[in-house]
């Protein structure tokens, strides 16, 4: 990034590479006032701007979806690559693979992964591909008005009545299972908790899945969902038809390690965050997949660092590729001399 454009105004807050936060914003959010995914923008924005990094070296990935609109509102001087729905991982792993120096982070939504994009997710988390991996999670695939996805859990109904009867999919407690080396969950609505958890993914080689809750204010409002806001406005109005959208006061929320937060959201539901205890061991695999256990088991959330696995060699690690990334490695050692070729040729014969 050209520091000679973007230096700060005296006395204004600048990180330890010279730049303001403004640097580090992208475009206008267009997405529903209120909406979660809005607040996870805002973090993004704050973390690469509180950890200094140097936004011409970061590439953002996404699927389809309200959520995979995420990555045109923070790091406009980045790079950016809007992939197909579900297709994210793939696009993904070959970026990191083609030049290393790379900092990759996609946005997902919880259809994008855990319905379409379900087999590219799996072989991501256990190549343990580097780069940081956001479900934006509302339970359902707000970009087409609200259906119910799969992490949806069960019980939840829509505003028609239907009843999810399906057994939610927890993505952390995949991802674990598969090989992903630093798994967290949080709340959008928790900004310390989403910040200081973005700030260590930025610093993690390897695999981050990162599972933020993060409210549908404009479809999934219903009573009994687990994992929304609701908006006010006609009753009668039919699903699908948004004649407005209303603004809502971001809800936030501060609580202690050890402790359940309910959130209540505005429709009246609650969800029920637990925070992990101080004294969490996050090394430990099989505790970490108890902890998740038992959070399902009593309806609830277990949000932190759940499980980290700091050693464990990330994909471009085990390919073990030359030093130079490959993407900008010169033609001479990438292409083989015309006489290399005519030898070849010539032992065939
Ligand atoms: C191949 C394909 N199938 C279906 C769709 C329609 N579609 C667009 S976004 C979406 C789901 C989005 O849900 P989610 O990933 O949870 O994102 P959200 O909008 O909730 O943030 C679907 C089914 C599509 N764009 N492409
Ligand atoms: S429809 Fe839902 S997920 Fe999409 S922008 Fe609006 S509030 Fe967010
Ligand atoms: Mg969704």
């Amino acid at each position: 990034m050209d520091k000679a454009t973007t230096s700060p105004a005296p006395g204004r807050k600048v990180n330890r590479i010279g730049l303001e936060m403004q640097a580090y914003r992208g475009g206008k959010s267009t997405l529903c006032a209120g909406c979660g995914h809005n607040a996870i923008s805002e973090r993004i924005t704050e973390a690469f701007f509180e950890m200094g990094v140097d936004a011409g070296r970061v590439i953002k990935l996404s699927g389809i979806g309200c959520s995979s609109k995420s990555p045109a509102y923070f790091l406009g001087a980045s790079h950016g690559f809007n992939a197909v729905h579900g297709r994210m991982p793939s696009v993904a792993t070959g970026a990191a693979v083609a030049n290393k120096s790379l900092l990759a982070i996609g946005v997902s939504g919880d259809g994008d992964t855990g319905a379409i994009g379900i087999g590219q997710f799996v072989h991501l988390m256990r190549r343990n591909v580097s780069m940081i991996y956001i479900v934006e999670n509302n339970g359902c695939y707000g970009l087409t008005k609200g259906q119910l996805s799969p992490t949806a859990d069960v019980g939840s109904t829509l505003k028609n009545g239907v009843v999810n009867d399906l057994p939610a999919v927890d993505l952390c407690a995949l991802a674990i299972e598969l090989g992903a080396s630093f798994v967290a969950r949080s709340f959008s609505g928790d900004k310390k908790q989403v910040l200081s958890l973005l700030k260590a993914a930025i610093s993690h080689r390897g695999t981050v899945m990162l599972d933020i809750i993060s409210p549908c204010v404009t479809f999934n409002d219903h009573e009994g969902s687990t994992k929304s806001y609701s908006y006010v406005k006609d009753h009668d109005e039919p699903l699908g038809e948004i004649s407005f959208v209303p603004f809502f006061d971001d809800i936030s929320v501060d609580y202690e390690p050890g402790t359940v937060q309910t959130v209540q959201l505005h429709d009246g539901s609650k969800v029920y965050l637990r925070k992990l205890e101080l004294d969490y061991d996050p090394t430990d695999k099989v505790e970490a997949q108890r902890v998740l256990a038992e959070a399902a088991r009593r309806g609830e959330f277990a949000t932190g660092l759940i499980y980290v696995e700091p050693e464990r060699p990330d994909f471009v690690a085990l390919l073990n590729l030359v030093d130079e990334p490959l993407a900008t490695l010169p033609t001479e050692s990438v292409r083989p001399p015309r006489s290399v070729l005519d030898a070849i040729i010539d032992s065939l014969r």
